[in-house]
């Protein structure tokens, strides 16, 4: 007995339908430019906050009451495995993410945390095989406990920088054991709380060695998987080291790690950074460095990272049309990152709030592809910058700022300026959305 078990599988109904657990847009084997949509948006339930979140904040503790806590012991491990796998089949998923510490209780030190870890791994590997619901991908859980709370690859003491290493480790052979297509990596508490204490260069050093270290061991241990990292400005450090995709792949190249490692990104510590998600997407497509992403929304006024569904398709569509024009997801997917809210108690809260993503992913997603099929945007695209098809335009970036002073002065050029059509393009796109 789950929660879930009085829940059919949900299904697609279209428009028409008033069934508020029925798909309305996510029509998971619609073919769209080659692919189904299922292939295309590959869906994942985040463990954390879907089974492991108690619907606490800063003024109260748990709502929910789910009947597999208290979360401090093993018995309530299983029954949350149990339930997780029933909700998997009323969505009919393909992909769900965990941390170590979603699936099972910290256990004070690292040969408990390993032997609990490699148990309850068994028991998903075991539910994973009746089910369809595959791993998009696995992470370590750093920021928690308090022994995290320095940090963990930038901590000031070794011993946190030790432990850091051997869970890492353990996720990661926890990951490609159930056949994981990702290997994450958000830092959390890799910042700081003031320079006061902090020395940065040795916190970003250790940091870039760490991750070496975890891409080393991805190739012993031969998983096929992308290693991920995941960018956030701050929250629940001040400053995180990871703040933007930018800063993420100058970090990257710093230490040597451009062709190893993608990125995860996330809609809500976009806005955070105070960028778009499509700002972010299209920072990572153009580096070739995208990998995942975790699709979320923020509240826009509250300034935190809340992890709300999303429900907004003009947003959601120019993401997927960043995502799609890049060529899609290789080994990424689209991670719900998003909760619901605390008051949100019952199971029909949890499906009906991760139907409701997945419609309006499916909307934005059609929407983009109309787009890239249509091609208005691309067309503005080259006509805009057609001047740098000339050949004395390619000829210039071959030159010098003398050779070019001498241009202007003998060609006597004289720029006209030409109009970037926002409003236009803006129009355009509100045909698609
Ligand atoms: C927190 C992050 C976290 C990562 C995985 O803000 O989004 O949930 O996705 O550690
Ligand atoms: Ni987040
Ligand atoms: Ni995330």
């Amino acid at each position: 007995m789950t929660m879930f078990d009085s829940f059919e599988t949900v299904t697609f109904e279209g428009t028409n339908s008033e069934n508020p657990l029925a798909f309305h847009h996510y029509d998971a084997k619609k073919e769209v430019m080659g692919k189904t949509l299922e292939e295309h948006l590959r869906f994942a339930v985040a463990y954390w906050h879907t089974f492991a979140w108690e619907g606490g904040d800063p003024f109260g503790g748990s709502t929910f009451q789910r009947d597999w806590y208290p979360q401090d012991n093993m018995e309530n491990a299983y029954k949350k495995a149990d339930a997780a796998f029933d909700f998997f089949r009323v969505l009919d998923v393909p992909y769900f993410c965990w941390h170590d510490l979603d699936l099972r209780p910290d256990q004070g030190n690292f040969a408990g945390n390993l032997s609990t870890l490699d148990q309850i791994t068994d028991y998903v590997g075991e539910k994973m095989a009746q089910s369809k619901t595959k791993l998009l991908w696995g992470t370590a859980n750093m920021f928690s406990d308090r022994r995290w709370m320095s940090g963990a690859s930038t901590n000031p003491d070794p011993d946190v920088f030790a432990f850091a290493a051997a869970t890492v480790k353990s996720c990661m052979d926890a990951t490609h054991k159930l056949g994981g297509e990702n290997y994450v990596l958000w830092g959390g508490r890799e910042g700081y709380e003031t320079l006061l204490n902090t020395d940065l260069n040795q916190e970003l050093d250790h940091m870039g060695r760490f991750l070496n270290m975890v891409v080393d061991y991805k190739h012993k241990i031969g998983f096929k998987g992308a290693i991920l990292v995941e960018p956030k400005p701050q929250e629940p450090s001040k400053h995180q080291y990871d703040y933007d995709a930018a800063t993420c792949i100058g970090f990257l190249r710093k230490y040597g790690l451009e062709n190893e490692v993608k990125l995860n990104l996330e809609q809500g510590h976009a806005i955070l950074a105070g960028h778009s998600f499509e700002h972010e997407i299209a920072t990572a497509t153009a580096e070739g460095m995208l990998g995942s992403i975790d699709m979320n929304r923020n509240d826009y006024q509250s300034g935190w990272d809340t992890d709300q569904f999303p429900n907004n398709t003009p947003e959601v569509a120019l993401c997927y049309y960043h995502i799609l024009k890049s060529g899609g997801f290789t080994t990424g997917g689209t991670n719900f990152d998003a909760k619901v809210r605390r008051q949100s108690l019952t199971a029909e809260d949890l499906i009906a709030a991760h139907v409701g993503g997945m419609d309006i992913c499916a909307r934005g997603f059609e929407a983009a592809a109309a787009m890239l099929e249509d091609g208005g945007l691309e067309e503005a695209l080259s006509e805009r910058y057609a001047g740098w098809d000339t050949p004395e335009a390619k000829e210039m970036l071959g030159s010098d700022l003398a050779s070019i002073t001498a241009r202007v002065l003998s060609e006597d050029i004289r720029p006209a300026p030409r109009s970037g059509r926002q409003e236009i393009l803006e129009n355009y796109v509100n045909r698609f959305v």
